[in-house]
Parts: structure tokens; sequence; C-alpha cells
């Protein structure tokens, strides 16, 4: 029983101090009195981890002795943040550690700020899947993560000065104390080579996967703390190792240089998260990166799955397997190829199984974000996945042939294998195809997923497809982000909130009670110097924390239409210098371009260059301020989303597919000047029209607009405040050095407008204005902000874990008890 014991660390302030002094000596190497505050931030870490451990452990066995279902949930992104603070927060020791770190000397906000994000992940995708897996622990269903120890994530952003350039981030410079290598979990994963076939007279043809080259997996655990409960669950990522194997070949050969080389170019698979949201990458490496995580997952979960002493059958019974967008979606063939090839069971039986594992979900509408790999390009990289396709497909087209006889322009429609476009595999069809569930991620998303990209499945399957909305943590987005509401929350309704976020309720017969709106507006107010002094620390701009600070954080694409918040911009500044009174404001942009897309880095270049102009024109003074901030990311975001006054989320309708920024504003008091698009028309119901400001042209009317051709010429010419505004920045009003710059940009709004800035300009000028208005009645704002807050709860990811919980995985919570 010794043997078998779990330790019993101390949580208390006493016993943190004694974990943190001894972990600086034995695990950081360094004498207390000399320790740096890097230092102490790794000795903290690490007496952290092993509490984490310990409960990971209690968790697991727990697990195992309940025989419970559990949830895997592969994605190639996990946009994390920093994990210091969330760590301390959800084990429930951030103020002992902070007594303790005091203790010591160490002051533990300095600490906090000196972790680098952990950046895995492109924006909305990733965030969401960090979210999820915060969610799961929290809620204590069994649930874990899988993805890619990538080495450098999402690029660092820095202007020089108005355009993006890009840095590599090395996040993992320092090590990484949260991380658990685990050199026993290695797979070997295969690419290249060729098939062969073994015919057995009485018996399926079976396939062997021969030569080829091959690299290792190696796990590397996260552990993931629920808030309130003891249930830790994991995040595995892998990286890339060569194997001993590839070593010898070459040096057997005595290229030593070259077998050197091989070696590291094999480890290239992990070595970096590919920076784009919305287009899909058509590179080999990249191919090879969604297999590997899918194969190494998947032996893992299968390796779990029989050592628990379940046999093959009860997968479905036992596993859920998510597949977050198509980046995973090999997996379906994968899977086939494990339970057929490996374990050798029927083809008929592995496909049952595996359609009742695995659920898919889609986060966009956009073609060029649809993920399809060339056959050839798939029949050299995987040549047993190919024919594995070719199966499905073959097996799926009987079914569709059955139900529409004669119908081969719906059998073409239908095929995994897009043969218009040089024959390439359509990896939506195959997640489809493989999967019991579809979901969309907010409601009118998952509408036009069954009305347009999916119609023909849907058609077919109507019972597949679901609608899950998105939802945000919390944990992060308020309780961490921003303490003094919560605080200010705690006061007047309690903390059950930060448990059911739909208790938020419990504020709305406060909303218009004189002493909790004026708290109100002082926590905003507090929140904004906060951020002014990080603008001014970044960019040394100076804001003025009693103007409305009006935000747009988001990657900068242009369906998401930062070229419609500039133009109002660049419409504000003339109207000012012309001597006309408008509202004061701050206008905040964050975000990153793609590094290939050239369009987005001039927007970029076009806001800094506006942005300069506009801040040092003396004429203009606090009624206008414009600021890009430089490399957003989650840790900054939870600097700006407390402080905004007003949320932009402006996309052309049809385009978001939900967004979660959207519910991360509004859930901190922000009101939102929104299109009818994504989740924003189910935040328009929860909070209502009074707290919202809705503009612009709806999904519908956004298609018959294209339909008819749109003419952005004939609107300015009708609007001169718009046309003096194009003609602006045409001009080259705000590149003086260089005027030429943007006649593109100029032409572009002017003959081609693809996401009808133009067109919705004067619809969103009159939101705004709205909004002004309403902002000027500083009661009536605050009303409204805070009725915006109480009703917010729906967007909790606690609710959206639960919907794919009941809709989709079917397991249930198996909360760790406070067994000690
Ligand atoms: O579902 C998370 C997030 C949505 O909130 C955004 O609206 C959507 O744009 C984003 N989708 C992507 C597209 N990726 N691909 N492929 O990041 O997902």
């Amino acid at each position: 029983p010794e043997v078998t014991h779990l330790p019993n660390l101390p949580n208390d302030v006493e016993g943190l101090r004694q974990s943190i002094r001894d972990a600086v000596v034995r695990v950081v190497g360094e004498d207390p009195r000399q320790a740096t505050e890097r230092d102490w931030m790794e000795a903290l870490a690490f007496a952290i981890r092993e509490r984490m451990v310990e409960r990971r452990l209690l968790t697991r066995r727990q697990f195992a002795d309940e025989d419970v279902k559990r949830v895997y949930y592969l994605s190639m992104e996990y946009l994390i943040g920093r994990m210091l603070e969330a760590n301390l927060r959800n084990m429930g020791i951030l103020e002992p550690a902070r007594q303790a770190m005091a203790d010591l000397g160490v002051n533990l906000d300095t600490i906090l700020d000196l972790e680098d994000d952990a950046a895995l992940g492109n924006g909305g995708l990733g965030r969401l899947a960090a979210c999820i897996l915060e969610s799961l622990a929290t809620q204590g269903y069994p649930g874990y993560g899988y993805g890619i120890r990538y080495e450098f994530g999402m690029f660092r952003q820095e202007f020089e000065p108005y355009h993006q350039v890009e840095h590599p981030d090395n996040w993992l410079r320092y090590g990484n104390p949260w991380e658990f290598p685990r050199s026993d979990r290695k797979y070997p994963i295969h690419f290249y080579g060729h098939v062969v076939e073994h015919h057995h007279p009485r018996g399926e043809t079976r396939y062997t996967w021969e030569n080829g080259e091959e690299v290792l997996a190696m796990a590397y655990d996260y552990p993931t703390a629920g808030y309130g409960r003891r249930n830790v669950n994991n995040l595995r990522l892998w990286a890339a190792k060569a194997t001993r194997d590839f070593d010898l070949r070459y040096f057997n050969e005595g290229d030593y240089i070259r077998a050197v080389a091989d070696k590291a170019e094999s480890e290239t698979i992990s070595m970096v998260l590919y920076p784009n949201d919305a287009t899909a990458i058509g590179k080999e490496l990249r191919l090879k990166q969604e297999y590997f995580f899918v194969s190494a997952s998947l032996q893992d979960i299968l390796d779990r799955h029989l050592a628990l002493g379940y046999n093959l059958d009860a997968l479905p019974d036992k596993v859920a397997i998510q597949l977050n967008d198509t980046h995973p979606a090999i997996a379906v063939a994968e899977l086939m190829r494990l339970l057929v090839d490996c374990h050798e069971l029927s083809w008929d039986r592995a496909w049952d199984l595996a359609r009742r594992t695995f659920a898919y979900t889609n986060h966009t509408l956009m073609p060029e974000a649809l993920e399809t790999w060339p056959v050839e390009l798939m029949e050299r990289v995987l040549p047993r996945h190919m024919g594995i396709i070719y199966q499905i497909n073959h097996d799926f087209l009987e079914q569709v042939r059955h139900r529409y006889p004669g119908d081969n322009d719906r059998l073409a429609r239908l095929s995994i294998i897009d043969e218009q476009n040089g024959r390439r595999v359509r990896m939506a069809h195959l997640a489809v195809v493989g999967s019991h569930r579809v979901n969309g991620v907010a409601a009118l998303h998952t509408q036009l997923l069954q009305e347009t990209l999916f119609e023909d499945f849907y058609n077919l399957w109507p019972e597949r497809f679901v609608n899950v909305t998105n939802g945000v943590t919390p944990r992060l987005w308020m309780i961490q982000a921003n303490p003094a509401l919560t605080e200010l929350l705690g006061q007047r309704i309690g903390n059950d909130w930060q448990y059911d976020l739909d208790r938020l309720r419990a504020l709305e017969p406060y909303a218009h009670d004189a002493d909790l709106q004026k708290a109100f507006l002082d926590v905003k107010r507090a929140n904004k110097v906060r951020l002014a002094n990080l603008v001014r620390e970044r960019t040394g701009v100076e804001l003025n924390p009693d103007v409305m600070f009006d935000v747009q954080i988001k990657r900068i694409h242009e369906y998401k239409r930062q070229l419609l918040k500039l133009l109002h911009v660049v419409d504000l500044y003339r109207r000012i210098r012309a001597g006309e009174d408008v509202a004061p404001r701050v206008v905040l942009f964050g975000g990153k371009a793609a590094p290939g897309y050239a369009r987005a880095k001039g927007i970029i270049q076009v806001i800094n260059e506006v942005a300069d102009i506009v801040n040092h024109d003396p004429a203009v003074g606090d009624r206008l301020k414009c600021v890009f901030f430089p490399n957003y990311e989650v840790s900054s975001a939870s600097i700006i989303i407390p402080a905004a006054d007003v949320s932009e989320q402006i996309s052309t309708a049809g385009f978001e597919a939900s967004g979660t920024g959207n519910m991360k504003l509004a859930l901190n008091g922000a009101l939102t000047i929104g299109t009818l698009d994504g989740a924003n028309i189910e935040i328009r119901d929860a909070v209502g029209e009074e707290s919202i400001f809705i503009f612009g042209m709806t999904a519908d009317e956004v298609v018959e607009h294209r339909r008819n051709g749109p003419n952005p010429e004939a609107i300015l010419a009708q609007q001169p405040n718009l046309a003096a505004a194009v003609e602006m920045i045409e001009s080259g009003f705000f590149t003086c050095d260089d005027p030429g710059t943007h006649g593109d940009l100029g032409r572009y709004l002017r003959h081609e407008d693809p996401f009808f800035v133009i067109a919705d300009y004067a619809a969103y000028t009159e939101a705004c204005e709205r909004a002004d208005t309403l902002y000027a009645d500083r009661t009536a704002w605050a009303e409204a902000a805070i009725l915006n807050v109480a009703r917010m709860g729906y967007f909790s990811i606690d609710r959206t874990v639960r919907d794919y919980a009941n809709q989709i995985w079917d397991i249930i919570p198996e909360p760790v008890a406070p067994s000690r």
C-alpha cells in the first residue's frame, strides 16, 4: 500500500512556502539568496505542478474505477495563454501562493508578468479548444485534449513602423515548467512508402504499408485543473523525434553530416504552427503535421482503451472523439487502418465502430478555408489512407446511388473525391461521412451549413446535424481578466455565477440602482486606466479614460471588416478638422494578419498610418485617438476586454461562423455594435435590443446583393462623407512620403468591395451614432451595460460543453471526491 500511496501536499501558506523554497534549490538549482525573479517563477510553477499531478493521478484512478466514458478532443490548435495564474486560481491556491511568495520577498504580480503566452493557435478556433478543456475539468467530465507541441507558436507581431513584421515565437526558450515529457509514450508514425495487398482465398484482402519513413511522436503532458473541483485532466501534445533506425541508416552509409541533417529534418514536423486562420494550407508539411498528431493520438487512445480491459467492440461506448474542424479529419481513415490492418477487424465492423466514435465540428463556411488535398499528394504521403478513403467513398456512394438512382450530379457533389478540380480529397466530406454528429458553432452558422455547404448531406442524414453555440470560460475572461468587476458582482449577488453563469441574472433587478451603476462605471474606468497604461507603455499614445473606448480585436480579415471601422475613423477625423462637433472616442484595433495575406497586411499598414496622423494632429486632441495594439494575444486580451465600452462585431453577415470575442466583450459590460452574423444574433436575443446596436445587411440580403452585383460607386456618389473618407485614403493624405501607396485600396473599395464595406457604411455610422447618444447618458448606458452582463450567462463555455456532452458525446461528469 505505501508504494501506491499518493502524496498529499499541503496547500496552506506555510506548506507552499516550503515547497517553493525547496524547489528553488532542488529543481531550479539556485541559491535562494541569489535566485532571480525567473528562478522564483519556475520554483513556484514546480510547486504548483506537483500538486496538480497529485490530483491528476487521483482523477485518473477514479475514472478507471468508475469505468467512465471518455471524450478526446483532437485539435491542431490550443491558444492557452499564460498558465501560472490560471493554474493557481483553478487549484484554489492563488491567495496562499501570493502570501507565500510575499514571505519569500517576491511580488507575485511581477512574476506572473514574466510568463510567455502559450500561443499554439491562431484565434477563435484555438481559444475555443483551450476553453473547452478548462470547462471539461471544471465540470468533472473525463475529457482529454490532443494536439501538437509546436516549438514555435503564433508569431510575435511588430510594426516597422507601420507594416506588420513577423518574429518567431520561441516560447520554450527557458524550458517549460508545466510540461511532463513522457519518453515512455512514443509512437511510430509512417509516411510515404507503398501498400502491398495480401489476398486470402477465403477472407478479406489484407494490406500492409511498407518501406517509407518513420518518425516518433513523443508525448508531453500538460495537466489541466478544474476550477472549484479536484478534477485535473490532461492535455497531451506530441513532439516529433527521429527514430534510432533513422540515425543508423545514414551512419552506416558513412555520411555523418547527412545523417544529422536528416534527423533534424524529420523533427521539423512539430516545429511551427502555420499562422493561417482562414485559408487552407496546401503544403505537404501541413498534411504531415495533421497525420502525425492524429496517428499518435489514435494509437494512444486505443492503447488506453485496451489497457483498461475493454475490447474494441466497446469503443463507441467508452470513447468519443471530437474532430476540431477538418484538420484532424484524416483520423477517420487512420482509425480504419488501425482497426483493420493492425487489429484485424473486418471492414464493416471497423466502419461501424469508427462512425459511432467520431463527431466533427465545422468552424467556417468560407470556401478558401475548406481543406482539400490533391489525390496525388495523399497517395504519395499516405498511400494506405488513400486506398482506405477510396473504399469509404465507394461504400458511401453506393448508398447514395441506392437512395437517388441515376442522380449523377448529386453523386459528384457528395463524393469525398472532387473530380472537377484536378482530383482532390474533400476533408469535410470525409469528416461528415465518418461521423455520427456534425455541428456548427452558432445557430445561424448551423442553419447555413444545412442550407449551403452540407445541403446534400443534410438531406441524406438530417439527424446527424446539431448546433452547439460557442461559449467562453468565465474563469479566464471574467474572474482573472476583470477582478474589479468580479469583486463587485460578489458583493451584489454572491459568487454562485462562477460555477453557473446563468446566475448573473440575479443582477437584473439592480440594473437601475444608482449605487450599482456608479460602482459599475468606476470599475470600467479603472479598467480603462489599466489599459491606458499598457497602451502608453507599448505605443507611447496617451488615452483619456473618460471617453468611449471602442474596440475591434480579432484576426485581420476582409470579411471582419476592419476597413469599415477605419473609414469611420477617417470620416470622424475629417469632420473634426472641418470644425464639426463629434462624440469623442478612442478606437483600438488589435489582431494579426496571416503573413501571406497581402490585403490584410495592407489594412494593418493603413490603420497605423491613419493612427499616426490622427494622434499627432493638435487640432484633434482627445476627441479622437486611434491605436493599433501590437501583438494582440490572450494575455493582452485580458487587459483590453474589461476596458472596452463598445465591442465591434461588424463582419459581413453570413461569414463569421460564431465569434467568441463578441461574448468576452459583452460579458465584461461592453455594448456590441454588430451585424446579424454568427453568435451576434443569439447575443441580441439574450441581451435585448436595447443593449445592442444592430445594423447592416442580413445574410440573405448579402446573398441577394452579391447576385445583383454590388455597385459601390453608385453608393459613394450618394454619400459625400464616405466618398471624402475614401478619397483621403487613396489620395495619400496619410502617407505623405509615398502618396501612391493606397491607390490600390481606393480602387478595391470603389470597384470591388467584396465584403460590402461601402454598402453597409451608412447603416454602420448610424449605429455608431446610436451608441454615442446612449453613451452620453451615463445612467442609461450603465443600466444597459449592467443588463448586458446579467444576460450573458448562456455564453458560458460550461453550457457549450454540456451541450456537446449530452447531444454528441454521451458522457457524464465524474467529479473527484474530496477524499482526504
Ligand atoms: O468556433 C470558433 C471560431 C469562430 O468563433 C469563428 O467565427 C470562426 O471564424 C473560427 N473559425 C476558424 C476557421 N478555421 N478554419 N478552418 O478559425 O472558429
